[in-house]
């Protein structure tokens, strides 16, 4: 069966708040009044509200020299306080901060006691192993609550996280863990995944031999997974044996308000990820704003689970840090949405009576063809909001999210932001506005959004531009790591002190943005951000390969998928009799490289790639191809017969 994703492009209903969500929202229209009013004040009024600050703050914003930011530069936090001591001191230690579900079916609750104490011990052996200040510590695991555990503690310390998702290679994770200079590994011996355990202490092992810098100690490692792993004694240490026995006393220092607090690679336009450097005080504060305003927690009563990987900045801003500076009860699940059976999801929020859920349009996208008998087949009625993440939500997906999964009634939120925002910038607030499938609808308080041609001027009417942020805000990243340059080139240079996303944008008659997907060369596969250059470049590295390239083609399901179309050498054509087992080979050897979700749908094995006359390949018509449509333009083609003998070698 195959489902049209887009018929319901013509979808022109809009949902009305209901008078009882409204009534008892938290976010109301006072706020964008206020954010209208005084946008910097509305921030520190926000920030003094939400969190706890060991050293008040006095300036809230520094924008003299763009576009280095400073937001509450003068006052101190510890950020893991504000997570976890000051929800125990409040009274609230015995709330539980995690329901953790693993994939097998173990079961963990776990207090805001609990977690604290758990952190501070962590803290101490972090402590013990001369991780200090400012250090970089590279954290590798599966969705356990060590993950959590392990960031905050980094951050109670001071030192800086560099999360790498556990799909990973290793030559992925050595090179994220030179470029931080890394002196700490936090692993696993491995991770429950589609009903198997995937092994993660050898890759790091893997990753450690090929990283170059040296910079790595220790490896700390969680016993998750009881597969066989090597020991290097010099070097590896147990968390049970360590942690688990280390004291829970531990003092938190405050740290200044721009103190670094993690660094996320994510991919550019080109072959090599950009470390993308987070600090404290403003990005705890948009985090918790966003996440207690956009998914209108009420902490007390509310179970909510953001389904994203502690890999990605979802993982950071939404399982971690808004949820549980709010004092948050949250799910935390290790594996897949189908394991053991298709409807694993829907039975956690039937167990746990989830009432928020969080997730990207790929997962409802496959939930949707596989039927709604499956969900149906669990009690679902604890949800009254869901969200949208990582790739537009066509409105089709849109509407069954909120029929099927929501019964129908309940607000979506389709929420804009990026590894570089921090925290949500583009999203209706439940119970205030209207929504409108498809759109993620309107900036968030405090956050300034427009659309402009390429030449700068503002776009009229409903055409399409590109979407550019036009004033600072709280929990914008502060740079690219180790490359102020690279900063100011790929976000700031097009349109002077204004920040440039990299998505192109609309807006309707009612003042609406439409996000039109990425304008540049990253592709959007389930929601995770891929590089044609990165993918390019390990086809290139294949000693097959002459020439590469990566598209990004429409999917129904992941959204986009990477089709590669590629040249081999002639000293090896004549070997490779079989074309289909050489590009399975290509296939695994990009996702050994890169990763399992870099791994293309396809690779053609092709004789020539369409190319201008300075030498350009034209992606746009491997698109066409991918995309099994009608070829466009060929006119600035230097040989304009190419096209159909790449389309013949193709099918
Ligand atoms: C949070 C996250 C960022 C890119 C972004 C855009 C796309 C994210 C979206 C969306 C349309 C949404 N994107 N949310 N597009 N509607 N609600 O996904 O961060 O991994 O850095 O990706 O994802 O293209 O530029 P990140």
């Amino acid at each position: 069966m195959t489902v049209q994703i887009d018929h319901a492009l013509e979808e022109i209903r809009r949902f009305r708040p209901s008078p009882e969500f409204a009534a008892n929202a938290v976010a109301d229209a006072a706020l964008y009044e206020a954010a209208q009013a005084d946008r910097v004040a509305f921030w520190a009024d926000q920030s003094r509200d939400l969190l706890h600050w060991d050293k008040p703050f006095t300036k809230t914003l520094d924008w003299t020299n763009p576009p280095f930011a400073k937001w509450f530069e003068d006052g101190e936090l510890n950020v893991a306080v504000n997570c976890l001591d000051r929800h125990v001191e409040a009274g609230n230690g015995d709330r539980v901060a995690l329901h953790w579900v693993g994939e097998p079916g173990d079961t963990r609750d776990i207090t805001y006691a609990e977690l604290t104490d758990e952190v501070k011990r962590a803290a101490n052996v972090l402590t013990d192993l001369g991780v200090g200040s400012g250090d970089r510590v590279a954290i590798y695991l599966p969705m356990i609550p060590e993950a959590v555990v392990s960031m905050l503690a980094v951050a109670r310390i001071g030192a800086i996280h560099s999360v790498v998702f556990g799909g990973f290679s290793a030559d992925s994770l050595a090179s994220r863990i030179d470029d931080a200079e890394a002196s700490l590994v936090i692993t696993a011996d491995g991770g429950y995944r589609k009903g198997k355990v995937f092994a993660l202490k050898p890759v790091v092992d893997d990753a450690l031999t090929k990283s170059v810098g040296g910079s790595v100690r220790n490896v700390l490692v969680v016993k998750r997974g009881d597969n066989e792993v090597e020991w290097n004694a010099e070097r590896d240490l147990w968390w049970h044996e360590t942690v688990a026995t280390a004291s829970s006393e531990h003092e938190a220092q405050a740290f200044e308000a721009e103190h670094p607090l993690f660094i996320l690679y994510t991919s550019g336009t080109t072959g090599k990820p950009k470390g993308i450097l987070h600090t404290s005080g403003g990005y705890l504060t948009q985090a918790a704003f966003t996440h207690r305003n956009v998914f209108d927690l009420h902490p007390e009563t509310d179970v909510y689970w953001c389904t994203a990987d502690v890999g990605w900045i979802t993982g950071h801003s939404y399982v971690v840090y808004g949820p549980l500076a709010n004092g948050a009860t949250q799910v935390l699940y290790e594996g897949t949405p189908d394991t053991p059976h298709p409807g694993r999801w829907w039975e956690i929020v039937e167990q746990y009576k989830v009432s928020i859920l969080y997730t990207a349009p790929t997962a409802i996208r496959s939930f949707m063809k596989l039927g709604r008998q499956i969900p149906h087949a669990f009690n679902l009625r604890s949800l009254r909001l869901l969200g949208s993440v990582g790739e537009p939500i066509n409105p089709e997906a849109w509407i069954w999210y909120r029929h099927v999964i929501g019964g129908g009634s309940i607000p979506v939120v389709d929420t804009w932001w990026q590894t570089e925002t921090g925290a949500i910038m583009i999203s209706a607030l439940p119970g205030v506005t209207d929504l409108k499938p498809g759109s993620a609808q309107v900036a968030v308080p405090g956050i300034s959004i427009d659309i402009l041609a390429d030449d700068g001027t503002p776009v009229e009417g409903e055409d399409g531009g590109l979407l550019v942020i036009t004033e600072p805000w709280p929990s914008m990243l502060r740079g690219i790591w180790g490359d102020p340059e690279r900063f100011k080139e790929t976000y700031w240079e097009k349109f002077g002190d204004k920040y440039f996303a990299g998505d192109g944008a609309r807006r309707d008659a009612d003042g609406d943005i439409w996000l039109l997907g990425r304008v540049d060369d990253v592709m959007n596969v389930s929601g995770h951000r891929l590089s044609t250059a990165e993918i390019e470049s390990s086809l290139v590295a294949h000693p097959w390969t002459a020439e590469a390239a990566v598209v990004g083609a429409a999917d129904e399901t992941t959204g986009q998928a990477v089709v590669a179309f590629v040249i081999l050498k002639a000293s090896q054509a004549a070997q490779v009799t079989d074309v289909a087992a050489a590009s399975e080979e290509l296939r695994r050897h990009v996702a050994g490289q890169i990763g399992a979700i870099a791994r293309p749908r396809q690779v053609f094995i092709v004789n020539e790639l369409p190319k201008t006359r300075s030498g350009k390949i034209m992606r746009r018509l491997l698109r066409d191809l991918a995309e099994g449509r009608e070829v466009g333009d060929t006119t600035t083609l230097a040989d304009t017969s190419i096209m159909q003998v790449i389309s013949d070698q193709v099918k």
